[in-house]
């Protein structure tokens, strides 16, 4: 088991490398998505992570029988950063990969298993005040949709799109030309 993560580990981080050179000396830290052994409950592992800025992150689905994926709570992350979802990881060997550059604290959950209490903290470099955290916005992704997200739709800008189609709903009625 620790010598197929370390491998994954080094495969992943070279692939990192060769893709974004700058980053190839930052550090890559792995967050297994497994059921623990004792309890029995899905958990993160680890749970929590400090990592330093420009460091990667690999999210690992280490588990057979149940589907995960990683969303950022838009209101838990720092001011200044965007809210992040992975898509859905249906089967073990599944990764998804996410480089942090802001300093502060990160929280997030798995969106099927959140009322399970699969939930994760990322600190990159020091953790943030209260004031410090992203205040929610217009155009957000809703809470419910973190369990829709396509592989597809997480390639395009999901922000972008999506606060058009709110600021379109948003005006009274239809816009006669
Ligand atoms: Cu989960």
């Amino acid at each position: 088991m620790k010598i197929l993560n370390i491998t994954m580990a080094v495969a992943i981080a070279t692939l990192v490398g060769a893709t974004h050179p700058s980053i190839a000396s930052a550090g890559t830290t792995i967050v297994k998505m497994v059921t623990d052994e004792a309890s029995g409950d899905l958990i993160f592992e680890p749970a929590k992570i400090n990592i330093q800025p420009g460091d990667t992150v690999v999210w690992v689905q280490a588990d057979a029988d149940n589907e995960h994926n990683v969303a950022a709570y838009s209101d838990k992350i720092p001011e200044g950063t965007s809210p992040f979802v992975s898509p859905m990881m249906g089967k073990a060997g599944d990764s998804w990969v996410m480089t942090f550059d802001a300093e502060g604290s990160y929280f997030y959950h798995c969106h099927p298993h959140e009322a399970a209490g699969m939930k994760g903290l990322i600190v990159v470099g020091r953790t943030s005040l209260p004031e410090e955290f992203r205040k929610p916005q217009d155009g957000d992704m809703s809470h419910a949709q973190h369990g829709d997200m396509e592989p597809m739709e997480m390639d395009k800008h999901q922000g972008d799109g999506k606060s058009m189609k709110m600021k379109m709903e948003n005006d009274h009625g239809h816009q006669n030309n």
